[in-house]
């Protein structure tokens, strides 16, 4: 049989650091916030952690804007600090990957800084450098975080490509320098003894020759656009992959935005030599905007087509590539809020629905920080309280400029898809800011921590926290969970989510109501007189009888 790779068996712990743990009174989460807690993560199960950006980096964007690769932000720590947070994970068996943003650096990386200069320096060709078309910009890309994708820079009489904030320049990938100097700064961390990388929108490295004008879609995501699946990006990671990954045992997630299942078994496929997994993001989109708004929506997913896409990624990948399984991240509302019930209650229900449901699925699962309490989202009604510079460009662009939306309006779909709503603080326990900082937080704590934290769930057996606990060490102890076939059963059920895993001799089955409402479906036909009930939400089981947002797991 087929050799099982680590990171196939693993569940995988995000942080985001700016928002864990505070440990020097600055209002910011920090490496020594991190260490602080190592044993909590380790309570909990976890076996790999994944740091979101904590490079230098002048933060237009939560430092997804990185101005030095192989320096700790001063915000975080040293790299002294670092270095003992890696030891501690290590020691208590953690792995830890880091985030990889390269393609873009920010606008004060030396090395824009150099290319900015003059037309002559070899700095020029790490980025894109065009002239305009007469008084507009070379082409008509918009860029993820609103205006044209290119800025205008007096020095040379030339444009510069931003796909993301005009402070975080594009990497020109065509150039092997760069490339070079790319994988010699990923091999350093390597070296240092990280265990791999999440890798940041790493399908747009390679742009389209002669970077020709895109179709318009008016005030659409950038997403799918001109700059995803390039023609040589699988020539890139490839390289990529045996010039530096090959020589380490490490695990690496790609984040790609705007592929199906077919694209991804060529970047994760399991001959490919490129990346482990991806991230896709099919599942996320299903709730947004059907009028032209994108990601700005209050929709709900409807769950048919929720399950259609589950489905398509669990067979489409099974057997050829490997899946992630995540409902949230630090880009996204929280889970609870979004795909469950946040009201008081369901909260607690609906999140160990979706545990459920999420961590059974053949991949391997991501939690978000908070996630495991049941954080829901910031539902913040103050336009001030917002941080995030999606978010405000967004306002700043569909309210103020254009109005094509009112304040009240946008203000609601703020509440709903923000990306600040998952980076409140870490909620701890019931002490001032949540236990996150004695002094005010950078970003407001949910004043929600009173009934939800981490003390309080780690009293209460029944919080979702131990929810998570149990699923983690079913993971670990049945092979049927990474290793099963997956089947969807009533696909076109409306308020349940059913399939079974097959491995072997064995069948389990996993029966979820994404709903408030009660409802009956044959459950007991999928059953034996000897079949066994794994794990539920409820204390005890009415059979085909399925109450608000009731998960079930048997053993057939
Ligand atoms: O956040 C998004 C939608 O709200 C996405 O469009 C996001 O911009 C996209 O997923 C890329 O995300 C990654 O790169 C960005 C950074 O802002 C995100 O935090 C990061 O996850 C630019 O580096
Ligand atoms: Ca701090």
């Amino acid at each position: 049989t087929e050799q099982i790779k680590w990171w196939q068996r693993a569940v995988v712990y995000q942080i985001y650091p700016r928002s864990f743990q505070d440990t020097n009174d600055d209002g910011i989460g920090d490496i020594q916030g991190i260490i602080a807690h190592l044993d909590y993560l380790k309570q909990l199960g976890v076996d790999v952690l994944w740091l979101n950006p904590i490079y230098q980096s002048p933060n237009d964007d939560n430092g997804y804007d990185i101005s030095d690769y192989q320096k700790i932000a001063s915000d975080f720590g040293s790299m002294a600090d670092f270095d003992a947070l890696l030891a501690a994970a290590h020691q208590r068996g953690l792995k830890l990957i880091m985030d990889l943003v390269v393609n873009h650096t920010s606008d004060e990386h030396p090395w824009f800084k150099a290319s900015r200069q003059d037309k002559l320096t070899p700095y020029r060709n790490f980025y894109f450098w065009r002239a305009g078309n007469g008084d507009s910009a070379p082409n008509n890309w918009d860029a993820a975080f609103g205006g044209s994708a290119w800025q205008y820079d007096e020095q040379t009489n030339e444009y510069y490509l931003h796909t993301f904030s005009t402070k975080q320049p594009d990497l020109n990938w065509e150039n092997p320098e760069m490339r070079q100097a790319i994988y010699r700064m990923m091999t350093w961390w390597l070296n240092k003894g990280v265990d791999g990388f999440r890798m940041d929108v790493i399908n747009q490295i390679s742009k389209r020759p002669g970077l020709p004008d895109g179709p318009l879609k008016p005030h659409s995501q950038f997403g799918d656009s001109q700059v995803t699946n390039g023609p040589r990006v699988h020539e890139f990671l490839k390289e990529m992959h045996q010039q530096v990954l090959a020589q380490f045992e490490v695990m690496t997630v790609g984040e790609t935005h705007g592929v199906t299942p077919a694209d991804v078994l060529k970047y994760a496929g399991k001959d490919r030599q490129e990346l482990d997994m991806v991230f896709e993001f099919q599942h996320l989109r299903l709730d947004n905007s059907q009028h032209g708004f994108g990601k700005w929506s209050t929709r709900k997913a409807p769950l048919v087509a929720l399950k259609r896409v589950i489905n398509e990624w669990q067979v489409g990948l099974h057997d050829q590539a490997w899946n992630s399984l995540f409902w949230n991240n630090h880009d996204t509302p929280r889970a609870v809020s979004r795909f469950g019930d946040d009201r008081p209650a369901y909260r607690v229900c609906s999140a160990k629905m979706l545990a459920t449901c999420l961590h059974l699925l053949q991949g391997t699962p991501y939690i978000y920080q908070g996630e495991e309490l049941g954080m829901t989202d910031a539902h913040f009604t103050e336009l001030a309280s917002y941080r995030d510079i999606e978010t405000l460009n967004a306002y700043q662009d569909l309210v103020n400029d254009r109005q094509l939306l009112t304040k009240a309006d946008m203000m609601a779909r703020l509440a709903a898809s923000s990306r600040d709503n998952s980076r409140t603080p870490m909620q701890w326990n019931q002490q001032l800011n949540a236990g996150f900082s004695s002094v005010t937080p950078w970003i407001a704590v949910n004043p929600n921590y009173h009934e939800i934290n981490v003390a309080a769930a780690l009293a209460d057996p029944d919080s979702v926290w131990y929810h998570y606990q149990r699923l983690i060490a079913l993971r670990h102890q049945e092979p049927i969970v990474t290793l099963g076939d997956f089947e969807l059963l009533l696909p076109t059920d409306t308020a349940v989510f059913m399939y079974r895993r097959c491995w072997q001799d064995q069948t389990w089955l996993v029966v979820c109501n994404f709903t408030a409402q009660r409802v009956q479906r044959p459950i007991m036909a999928e059953l034996k007189d000897s079949s066994e009930l794994l794990l539920s939400n409820y204390a005890d089981d009415l059979a085909d009888k399925l109450r608000p947002y009731e998960a079930k797991v048997y053993r057939c």
